[in-house]
């Protein structure tokens, strides 16, 4: 049986994730960790426990993982890449901040934490394509920071301390249940709501810009997986690269319109996001994930395409 607290329930991995901690573990509790203004609802609300978690409160933490005697904690609190640019100090204090709080709590009650990273903890200087595991970087966004700091302390904390701390590196992630906010990849969900409701989408990404993305199944996948993976075989640990696609802004569209042929794209660049995009890996190699503990992508840019375009259609069409 297993106990699992989710802090960061309600947001774009929380909510899915929940619910297929729920399916995979029934007879545990999967309790949805909240803060007040992101409440859950609907499913996610009625199929399980849910509390107030702040990430930044590690007495609270603590008193869920003692109530539900808890033994792994998936801890999905952050703000994504453009938002914490916007708000570096928030962004440190719930990334690295709440991921320390998460740690000693972990460490006093013996709980396995999973953190995401992302491809975020890279940076201008690291090689670009098929951005080895074990490479440079020097992110100089606040978000690659936080990234790149976690990655670190969940290292330590299973060195120096023995807590099982494992971890991804997240491609940009496309679903269709809860939107991402102030992401950098975040395009390449909005495309096909856009395409969908209204038949174009204005790209805030310039053409020719290579990222990794990854459909959600594989992600939700991804992390429950590394989870159940056989501890001997991991070499690595904060965090693996994972990858299963990279594309840039005009495939995703020509993927699109083979699905809705009246379909139309313009550019309207976000120097921002742009800039932010730029410094990131065109992609990743995944061999330590596949190696260690037998990572396999299911989805590429036309299955997630055809099936995020009929869930849309269903719901909007
Ligand atoms: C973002 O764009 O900020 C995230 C990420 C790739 O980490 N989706």
């Amino acid at each position: 049986m297993k106990n699992i607290l989710i802090i960061g329930s309600t947001g774009q991995i929380g909510s899915e994730l929940t619910m297929e901690l729920r399916k995979r573990y029934p007879q545990g509790n999967v309790v949805a960790g909240y803060i007040p203004g992101a409440e859950p609802k609907g499913e996610l609300l009625e199929s399980g426990p849910a509390e107030v978690v702040d990430i930044t409160n590690a007495k609270q933490i603590a008193e869920v993982v003692d109530k539900y005697h808890v033994d792994t904690i998936y801890n999905l609190a952050a703000l994504l890449s453009a938002v914490a640019e916007a708000k570096p100090q928030l962004a440190w204090h719930i990334g690295l901040g709440g991921l320390f709080n998460t740690l000693e709590v972990a460490r006093e009650k013996n709980c396995a934490v999973f953190t995401p990273s992302s491809i975020g903890a890279f940076g201008n200087e690291t090689p670009k394509d098929k951005t080895p595991q074990d490479t440079i970087q020097r992110p100089k966004t606040m978000y690659g920071v936080t990234k790149v700091s976690g990655e670190l302390l969940g290292d330590y904390y299973h060195k120096r301390f023995g807590v099982d701390t494992r971890s991804v590196r997240f491609p940009g992630l496309i679903s269709n249940v809860t939107l991402p906010g102030g992401g950098t990849t975040d395009y390449a969900v909005d495309i096909y709501y856009a395409a969908v409701k209204e038949g174009r989408f204005t790209c805030p990404i310039k053409e020719g810009t290579y990222m990794d993305m990854m459909y959600m199944p594989d992600a939700l996948r991804a992390c429950v997986e590394l989870m159940e993976a056989d501890p001997t075989r991991l070499v690595h640990r904060n965090s693996f690269n994972i990858a299963s696609m990279s594309f840039e802004p005009s495939q995703i569209a020509a993927a699109v319109k083979a699905l809705i042929p009246d379909f139309v794209m313009n550019y309207e660049v976000d120097p921002l996001r742009q800039g932010i995009a730029e410094s990131w890996p065109n992609s990743l190699d995944d061999s330590c994930a596949r190696n260690e503990w037998d990572w396999k992508p299911e989805y590429n840019l036309q299955t997630m395409s055809a099936d995020m375009i009929r869930i849309l259609k269903e719901r909007y069409g």
